[in-house]
């Protein structure tokens, strides 16, 4: 099986060079070996629950986020290639005081789902690669603010019944199983493709009432026999958007998080979740929008700006658009 050093050299890469994508890789994987290890026994290392703390969004943080948060600034600091980073956990972009001038940036959600982790469902790490904007000016948080369509690579890892890293160089999604024994990462879903159409919607419905009426129009669509199935469509929602959005990439499916009444922009981040996650979709033939444009169209104007997002298979992003479009539509 090829490990995921070798493929990332075995990928045309342009750009960037492939040694250059595969050291900024390692460090990636390096950090999800770290974080799996400490995942798997939570309970053990006394790292579930709360750190007493909140992170800038204002939520309660996780142990396991602050430590996830500090294996993976720790990795990637030692890369050499990256200039900063900008986390979820962290207010400000952090400086590498030893790469200050390196060619790239990440941005990462270093345990989305976290709330999970007491109950042992599965979380995940989210991350994107931007070259800088300007080398030859000092880092900043303007290296940040890019448009979607400038990612140069992004991937999530999952931490489920097996710890399994999805990327992409923009050259297809690849997905790569952890051997703990051997601390590395093996190839074992190569050229994943969404289906185009699925038979799962993932939406958290304890929010209807806040939703648009198109939106209510669909769900109301899934439930019945005038699908494109002639049957109900299946509701799957783990609460874990990486878990939601791994099993859609793999079955066909739609994840939705529409503007609620607590949420008004969405809830989920524009930079290191839906960003990072509408490349990887739109690597496997999938689409990825807001419900109003494309998003890898917009364009980040804040670390923590929050979107709308409806990911997944190419035609239930197309479905679903047209019913906000058509709020009347049967
Ligand atoms: P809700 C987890 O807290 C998270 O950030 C995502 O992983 C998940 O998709 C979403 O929030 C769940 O939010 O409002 O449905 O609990």
């Amino acid at each position: 099986m090829q490990k995921l050093s070798e493929f990332i050299e075995s990928q045309v890469i342009l750009p960037c060079d492939a040694s250059d994508l595969n050291t900024m890789f390692e460090s990636v994987a390096r950090a999800a070996v770290k974080i799996s290890a400490k995942v798997m026994r939570a309970g053990i290392l006394d790292v579930l629950g709360s750190a007493g703390a909140e992170n800038i969004q204002g939520e309660v943080q996780q142990k396991l986020d602050v430590l996830a948060d500090e294996i993976l600034i720790k990795s990637l600091g030692n890369s050499g290639l990256f200039a900063a980073a900008a986390s979820e956990e962290n207010e400000e972009i952090v400086i590498f005081e030893g790469s200050k001038s390196a060619p790239y940036v990440i941005a990462f959600d270093p345990l989305d789902g976290s709330s999970n982790i007491d109950v042992n469902v599965s979380i995940g790490t989210i991350f994107t690669i931007f070259r800088r904007v300007d080398q030859s000016k000092e880092v900043s948080v303007k290296d940040f603010f890019q448009a979607g369509d400038k990612q140069l690579a992004a991937g999530y890892v999952i931490y489920g019944t097996s710890t399994m890293m999805v990327m992409s160089t923009g050259n297809g999604l690849n997905a790569f199983t952890l051997n703990p024994d051997e601390s590395t990462f093996y190839l074992t879903h190569a050229d994943i493709l969404i289906p185009k159409s699925g038979r799962i919607f993932s939406i958290n419905e304890g929010n209807y009432s806040s939703f648009h009426q198109g939106l209510k129009r669909y769900i109301a669509w899934c439930k019945s026999d005038q699908t494109d199935l002639g049957s109900p469509y299946s509701a799957r929602y783990i609460g874990s958007m990486v878990a939601d959005i791994h099993r859609n990439f793999l079955k066909g499916g739609l994840f939705l998080y529409p503007p609620t009444t607590s949420s008004p922009n969405g809830k989920l981040r524009l930079l290191y979740e839906c960003m990072p996650m509408a490349f990887l979709a739109e690597n496997a033939g999938g689409k990825a929008s807001t419900g109003l444009e494309r998003i890898l169209d917009l364009q980040v104007e804040g670390l923590h700006q929050r979107c709308p997002i409806y990911i997944g298979s190419a035609n239930m992003v197309e479905k679903v658009i047209n019913f906000l479009d058509n709020p009347d539509m049967q």
